[in-house]
C-alpha cells in the first residue's frame, strides 16, 4: 500500500525501517495502518463528546442527524472542537514559557545559583522593548523587573491586552484589531475581544465557553480561538524565546550535524527529546564535563555524547551546536540503532510507544518532568534547585547502560549532513550589517521574491519530510528566502539544504543576497516556540516598509502538521496577517461555515487566512501566487 512504500524520503529512515520490518519492531507507521479506516466524523470535526447526553455526531452528508442531542449543529460542534485544540496548543507553549519566567525571577532574587544570565545584552534589549526604566538598576534588578512583567502577562485580571503583545506587535496591527472590535460591536451589538487579556485566562475562557450550553456561535467561538492563539504567539511563546535567550544566550551562527549518523557507536549516547532547554542545558554541561567523560571511559566508552530530537534539540542546537539525530518520526528509529544508552525526555511530542520499544534494547527511557509521565519509564524528577545532582544521576544512569549494549543489535545509518544553524533575528541582523534594512530593501525591489516560514511537524500520513524538503528546495529556486523552525527545520537540515553552498541552488537574486551576507538561503530559526521569532522578523520588516504584516510578501507553512500546537501557531500567524499553508485539512470540513471563515472571511478581517494543498508542486504554486499577489499590491501602492 501507499503507506508502506513511501514512509519517508530520508534514506536513514528507510534504512532503519528495513531493520524494523525485518526484526518486527512496531512503528508509528504500523499503528497508523492498524487504525485504518480512520473515523470520518473525527476527521471532519463533527463528533462531540462535551456532555453525557452524547457522544453525538452529525451526518456529514447533510442527512439526519444534523444536530446533537442538545441541538448543537455542525458549525457549533466543529468550532468548539477546533478552539479546544487551539487552547491545548497555546497551553503547551505558554506553560513552557512560564518556566523561564519563574527561573529568571528566582535568579534575580538570588534563590538559584546554578543558573545565571548568560546574555545581559538581550536582557537589556527585552527590558527596553517592554518599556522598563533600567536606569540605576543592577542587572539582577532588571532581570527581576522583566520576570515580573512576564509573569504578570500570565496572571493579570485587568482585561487590558498583555504587555508583551502591546510592546512587540506593531501599533498598526493592534489598531486593526481595535477597529475590527468596534466594527463588529456596531453591526452586531456584541463586543468581541481579539487581544489577549492574560496568557492563562484565554485557554480558560475557551474551556468555559465551549462547555455544555454556553457559546454556540461559530464566529464568536473562532474569535476567542484567535485571542487564545495570540496569547500564545505574542505571549507564551514570545516569553519562552526571549527569556531563554536571556538565560542561555541568543543564538549565533554555527556549524552543526544532522541525521542518525551523528550517533557514534564508540560513545555513550544520550538522546535528549522534548521541548524545554532548562534541563537539557544543564545535562549537556554535566555530560561534557571531564568528570563524566572519565566515568564513561572507565566503562569502556570513548566518552559521553549528547544528541537530540525535536524541539529540545532545536534549542540546544541553536545555542550550543548539539547534533540533531532527527525529527519527530525519527524517535523510534533512533532507538532501533541499538546504540542509544538513554532517551531523556522532558515534555511534548514524545511517543508513548518509546517505553516498549526501548525495552527491546539496553536503552534507558528516562522521564524528568512530572507533567510527562510514562508508565514503565525510569523517572528522575528534574528540579531547578538541584540541577547538578539530577543531571549527574541521569548521566550516570546512561553510562551504566553502556555495558548492557548488545553489539549484534547495533546498526547506525551513515547519513549525516552538515548544516549552518543559529539564525535568530539578532543574528540575521548582524549578518546584514546591524539591522534588517538590507532584507527589507531586497523584498521591496524584488531581489527576494518573498519569505516563507516552513514550520511544524512530521505526520506518518505524509511521506516523512517530503513536503518540508520539497517546498524548501522549490521555493529557494524561485527566489524565496525560507526560514524554518521545529521538525521542519530538522528535515531541511537532514536533507543538506542548510549549508552556505546551497545558495548555488537559489534563484540569482536570492543567491547573490545570500553570498553577499554570508547566509544560507534556508535559515534555521529554532524551535516551535521560536515561531515567535518569525513574528518579530515579519513585524520588523513590515514597519521598515511602512506596511502592515498583511501586506508583506510572506507566507507560513505547516505542510506536515500533527499537533494541536501547530494549529495554534497557524492561527496566530493568520491572525497576525500571515497567510498559512497546511499540507492537510484540519478537522473542520464538517462545517462549511467554519471552513469559509478560516479560508475566506478571515482574509478580509485580519489579512491572514488558511489554505490547504497536499501536493508539492501545486502547494509551491499556491504559495508563490500569494507572494506575488502581495508584492504586486504593495508595489502598486508606492
Ligand atoms: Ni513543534 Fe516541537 Fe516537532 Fe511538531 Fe512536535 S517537536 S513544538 S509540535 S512534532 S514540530
Amino acid at each position: 500500500s501507499k503507506l508502506e512504500d513511501v514512509r519517508s524520503v530520508d534514506p536513514a529512515a528507510l534504512a532503519m525501517l528495513a531493520v524494523a520490518d525485518r526484526e518486527g519492531y512496531e512503528t508509528v507507521w504500523d499503528r497508523l495502518k492498524q487504525q485504518q479506516p480512520q473515523c470520518r466524523m473525527g476527521q471532519t470535526g463533527v463528533c462531540c463528546r462535551i456532555c453525557s447526553m452524547g457522544p453525538c455526531r452529525i451526518n456529514p452528508s447533510g442527512k439526519k442527524p444534523d444536530r446533537g442531542v442538545c441541538g448543537a449543529d455542525a458549525d457549533t460542534i466543529v468550532a468548539r472542537n477546533l478552539i479546544r485544540m487551539i487552547a491545548a496548543g497555546a497551553s503547551s507553549h505558554s506553560d513552557h514559557g512560564r518556566k523561564p519566567a519563574i527561573l529568571l525571577r528566582e535568579i534575580a532574587a538570588g534563590h538559584n545559583a546554578d543558573y545565571g544570565i548568560k546574555d545581559p545584552e538581550k536582557l537589556l534589549a527585552v527590558a527596553a522593548r517592554l518599556g522598563i526604566a533600567v536606569e540605576g538598576l543592577s542587572l539582577l534588578e532588571v532581570a527581576g523587573e522583566v520576570a515580573e512583567v512576564s509573569l504578570e502577562c500570565f496572571g493579570k485580571q485587568d482585561g487590558e491586552p498583555i504587555r508583551f503583545l502591546q510592546r512587540y506587535m506593531p501599533a498598526r496591527r493592534q489598531e486593526r484589531f481595535q477597529r475590527l472590535e468596534t466594527e463588529i460591536a456596531a453591526s452586531t451589538g456584541r463586543r468581541p475581544g481579539f487581544l489577549p487579556r492574560s496568557i492563562d485566562r484565554e485557554p480558560v475562557d475557551v474551556l468555559h465557553r465551549t462547555t455544555f450550553g454556553t457559546d454556540h456561535d461559530p464566529l464568536s467561538l473562532l474569535i476567542q480561538g484567535v485571542r487564545c492563539a495570540l496569547a500564545d504567539g505574542w505571549g507564551g511563546s514570545m516569553i519562552a524565546t526571549e527569556l531563554q535567550d536571556v538565560l542561555f544566550g541568543t543564538p549565533r551562527a554555527k556549524a552543526a550535524q544532522a541525521n542518525l549518523g551523528v550517533i557514534d557507536a564508540d560513545y555513550v549516547n544520550i538522546l535528549v527529546h522534548g521541548h524545554e532547554p532548562i534541563f537539557s542545558e544543564k545535562l549537556i554541561d554535566c555530560s561534557l564535563g571531564e568528570e563524566m567523560q572519565a566515568v564513561a571511559r572507565e566503562h569502556g566508552a570513548k566518552g559521553v555524547k549528547v544528541i537530540g530530537m525535536c524541539c529540545t534539540v532545536n534549542e540546544v542546537l541553536m545555542r550550543k551546536g548539539v547534533a540533531v539525530a532527527g525529527n519527530h518520526l525519527h524517535q523510534e528509529l533512533a532507538v532501533m540503532t541499538g546504540a542509544i544508552e538513554a532517551v531523556v525526555v522532558d515534555v511534548q511530542c514524545i511517543l508513548p510507544s518509546m517505553v516498549n520499544l526501548t525495552r527491546c534494547f539496553h536503552t534507558r527511557f528516562i522521564t524528568t518532568s512530572d507533567q510527562a509521565m510514562f508508565p514503565g519509564a525510569i523517572h528522575i524528577q528534574y528540579d531547578e534547585q538541584n540541577a547538578r545532582r539530577v543531571s549527574e544521576e541521569v548521566v550516570r544512569t546512561a553510562i551504566a547502560a553502556f555495558s548492557d549494549r548488545n553489539p549484534a543489535k547495533v546498526s547506525i545509518p551513515q547519513e549525516v549532513m552538515e548544516a549552518r544553524v543559529g539564525y535568530g533575528v539578532e543574528e540575521l541582523s548582524r549578518h546584514l550589517g546591524g539591522d534588517l534594512h538590507p532584507l527589507a530593501v531586497a523584498l521591496a525591489d524584488g531581489t527576494i521574491r518573498g519569505i516563507v516560514g516552513i514550520v511544524g511537524c512530521n505526520n506518518p500520513k505524509i511521506t516523512q519530510d517530503y513536503l518540508h524538503v520539497g517546498l524548501a528546495r522549490e521555493l529557494i529556486r524561485e527566489g524565496v528566502l525560507v526560514v524554518g523552525t521545529g521538525c521542519s527545520a530538522i528535515a531541511v537540515a537532514k536533507a543538506g539544504l542548510m549549508g552556505l553552498e546551497v545558495a548555488d541552488q537559489a534563484a540569482a537574486g536570492l543567491r547573490d543576497f545570500c553570498r553577499r551576507h554570508n547566509l544560507p538561503p534556508v535559515l534555521h530559526m529554532g524551535s516551535c516556540v521560536d515561531c515567535s521569532r518569525l513574528l518579530v522578523l515579519f513585524s520588523d520588516l513590515a514597519e521598515r516598509l511602512d506596511l502592515d504584516v498583511s501586506e508583506l510578501p510572506v507566507v507560513g507553512s505547516a505542510p506536515e502538521w500533527t499537533t494541536e500546537k501547530a494549529l495554534t501557531i497557524g492561527t496566530y500567524f493568520a491572525a497576525s496577517g500571515v497567510p498559512v499553508h497546511l499540507g492537510h485539512m484540519p478537522p473542520i470540513a464538517g462545517s462549511s461555515t467554519v471552513t469559509r471563515i478560516l479560508t475566506e472571511d478571515l482574509r478580509g478581517l485580519l489579512g491572514g487566512y488558511f489554505f490547504v494543498e497536499g501536493e508539492l508542486l501545486p502547494a509551491t504554486a499556491a504559495i508563490l501566487a500569494v507572494l506575488d499577489e502581495r508584492r504586486a499590491r504593495f508595489l502598486s501602492k508606492e
